[in-house]
């Protein structure tokens, strides 16, 4: 990727776009497209088509795509479906039309097997039924791999996939509806604090475990993977370590100093009962993740509330 390509990162106001924005822009990339959801709904194909043939954009970066915890994707399924499966199907096809030079597109590791053995490895997709929760969103992100596979297939497009893990950082949404567990636990434990409230619900059994990435680590591997790796066999991006969400819950609850109970409501679904990742493959390509997850959540909760 040279310094000056024109680099179009779809999503730039979500927390994985903002964080590939920061890391491009410290890294001296110069001709960043960006278009917010009003400016361009990456939903509408006739847009999208106009905005490719006029941008004509060399490198691209997938990172828009209608997200949220198990809560919203269980609720708002089918939109979780459709509004992905357009986002990704109308800026995959146009980036093969305009000729990209390179895209790299963001699935998820809830795309793999609820039961998959663990670690993950790669090869453990498509071998076994989904999380029913999110099976809506992974069905869309298996689906934009697929397409990047057989587009690089049928025409030799240089089109990526890359699988984190469950992401926490900057931009984070925290309305407890729609929230992922990092942030909503955050907030629920420092509005307790606030309030001097006797106890925080949190949801489950607490025994589900969760490996956490923070988002700026993603978005070195993201700039790392565009320089050098040109395979289409999707490539996870993780710790390689998890902890169990209770061992979270009591995390947060030490780092914001509430000094209540925690209460579990096992009526809320755990989800998969762990998604741990096999990093052997990204290990070989030289990159690791940096920000140690107490550290990351500590500067977090700083900088947020
Ligand atoms: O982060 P989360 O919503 O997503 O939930 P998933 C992780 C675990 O935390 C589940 C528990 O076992 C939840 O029951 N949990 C406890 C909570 N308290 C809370 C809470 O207050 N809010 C939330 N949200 N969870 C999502 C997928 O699954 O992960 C998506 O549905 C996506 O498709 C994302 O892939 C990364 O890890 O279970």
């Amino acid at each position: 990727m040279e310094k000056d390509a024109k680099i179009f990162v779809a999503g730039h106001n979500g927390m994985v776009g903002s964080a590939l924005v920061r890391k491009l822009k410290q890294e001296g990339y110069t001709n960043l497209i960006l278009k917010s959801s009003k400016a361009l709904d990456l939903v509408d194909q006739e847009k999208v088509n106009t905005f490719f043939k006029t941008e004509k954009p060399d490198y691209v970066f997938l990172a828009a795509a209608k997200v949220g915890g198990i809560e919203a994707n269980n609720t708002y399924r089918g939109q979780f479906l459709y509004e992905n499966l357009m986002i990704q199907n109308n800026v995959i096809h146009q980036s093969y039309v305009h000729q990209v030079k390179k895209l790299l597109f963001l699935a998820s590791s809830c795309i793999y097997p609820k039961f998959a053995e663990q670690p993950i490895k790669e090869a453990s997709l498509l071998t076994g039924e989904l999380e029913p929760t999110n099976e809506p969103y992974a069905i869309a992100k298996i689906a934009g791999l697929k397409l990047c596979e057989n587009y690089n297939r049928q025409y030799g497009c240089n089109f990526i996939t890359v699988m984190p893990t469950n992401l926490y950082g900057p931009n984070d949404n925290y309305d407890l509806n729609t929230a992922h567990v990092l942030p909503a636990l955050l907030r629920k434990f420092h509005d307790a604090k606030r309030k001097q409230l006797e106890y925080v619900e949190v949801w489950g059994t607490g025994t589900p475990k969760r490996e956490f990435l923070h988002v700026d680590d993603l978005a070195n591997a993201c700039i790392h993977l565009m320089q050098s790796y040109n395979s289409y066999a999707p490539i996870n991006v993780g710790t390689g370590k998890d902890i169990t969400i209770r061992e979270l819950a009591n995390l947060i609850k030490d780092i914001v100093a509430f000094k209540g109970d925690i209460k579990w409501n096992s009526d809320r679904p755990d989800g998969t009962p762990r998604k741990l990742l096999d990093v052997a493959l990204i290990h070989q390509l030289g990159w690791k993740y940096s920000i140690d997850l107490e550290d990351g959540i500590k500067k977090l909760y700083r900088d947020k509330f």
